[in-house]
């Protein structure tokens, strides 16, 4: 992992726009700062995601059908599952995590919870489909619109490998984000506690760390800015003055007000998100949004004539 972070780190900062990859956040002080985010008042996604979970888990246990398993990838804590496994009660939950430890403590929590459910877990990095023997009717789970988090080519590729790893009689259950007014969305990626510039500016502890490096954290600011042509909510770490650091022994220089890209948050149209199924060997089968329109729970079913099983 160190030396991915390197690498990424070190061609990142080479480019003419700084760029740091966002799945380097979350180390272990990154995962507590984003739990912290989710329970801030601006930060309406989870929330709200958990709300239309329990609103609507009987439905989607109707509409889903019989299901041998629930397969959830990027697990982590696992905390939204159990609204999801009451009303489903498979015969086996699979968390997919990459992250060992989180896993077995999820696992156990699920265990002593729901103890007529077998748990399976699997340590495995969700970007490649996996064969997990034995599914013949499973439901994937991909909740907190972490799907934004990716550009739309390479959304498309997770949701094909998700379709391969499900197989041809599967469904997915996945929470996504929608667009919604500028202000909403700069203030949910900018709390007033300073919890997610914290959660930004974490990355520049992490490279002096883990990297060697002597960046001074007080010259950056955390920005959240939302980018209407992309559709998404952009994270950057601002020079605030001019500055000259060191990464793994190698000299990088920065201008006042030039900044590190972090992380997009995309934000969709529904109608998006018809097309980006479609493209991806699912077929819509139902929607549920809340009053606001401001996050959306998707229930797909595997199109079976898009791809081989
Ligand atoms: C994990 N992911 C869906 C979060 C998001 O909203 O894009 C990460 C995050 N970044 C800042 N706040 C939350």
């Amino acid at each position: 992992m160190s030396n991915a972070f390197r690498d990424a780190v070190l061609s990142g900062m080479s480019q003419p726009q700084k760029i740091i990859p966002a799945r380097f956040f979350y180390d272990v002080r990154g995962s507590e700062l984003f739990e912290q985010i989710t329970k801030q008042p601006e930060y309406y996604p989870t929330r709200t995601e958990l709300k239309l979970l329990s609103a609507h888990a009987a439905e989607i246990d109707t509409e889903a059908g019989a299901v041998d398993a629930l397969v959830e990838f990027g697990s982590g804590s696992s905390t939204k599952t159990p609204l999801l496994l009451g009303p489903l009660a498979p015969p086996t939950y699979i968390p997919i995590d990459i992250s060992p430890s989180i896993l077995a403590e999820a696992s156990e929590a699920i265990r002593a919870a729901f103890p007529m459910i077998e748990v399976r877990p699997i340590v495995a990095d969700l970007t490649y489909p996996l064969v997990i023997p034995g599914l013949e009717r499973p439901l994937g789970f991909f909740p907190g619109s972490t799907i934004g988090n990716l550009g739309p080519a390479a959304a498309v590729d997770l949701l094909r490998a998700f379709r391969k790893t499900l197989g041809p009689n599967s469904g997915l259950v996945i929470g996504i984000d929608l667009r919604k007014s500028p202000e909403v969305l700069e203030a949910a990626y900018d709390d007033a506690a300073g919890v997610t510039a914290a959660f930004n500016l974490n990355l520049i502890d992490r490279i002096d760390r883990e990297l060697d490096g002597d960046l001074d954290r007080t010259a950056f600011r955390h920005r959240a800015r939302w980018n209407d042509f992309a559709g998404r909510i952009e994270m950057h770490l601002e020079a605030l003055r001019p500055i000259m650091f060191h990464v793994a022994g190698r000299a990088f220089t920065m201008a006042e007000g030039e900044t590190i890209h972090t992380e997009n948050s995309h934000k969709f149209y529904l109608e998006e998100l018809r097309f980006m199924a479609r493209a991806s060997g699912w077929e819509p089968h139902r929607k549920w949004t809340d009053s606001r329109d401001w996050f959306s729970l998707h229930l797909w079913r595997a199109d079976a004539q898009s791809m081989q099983p």
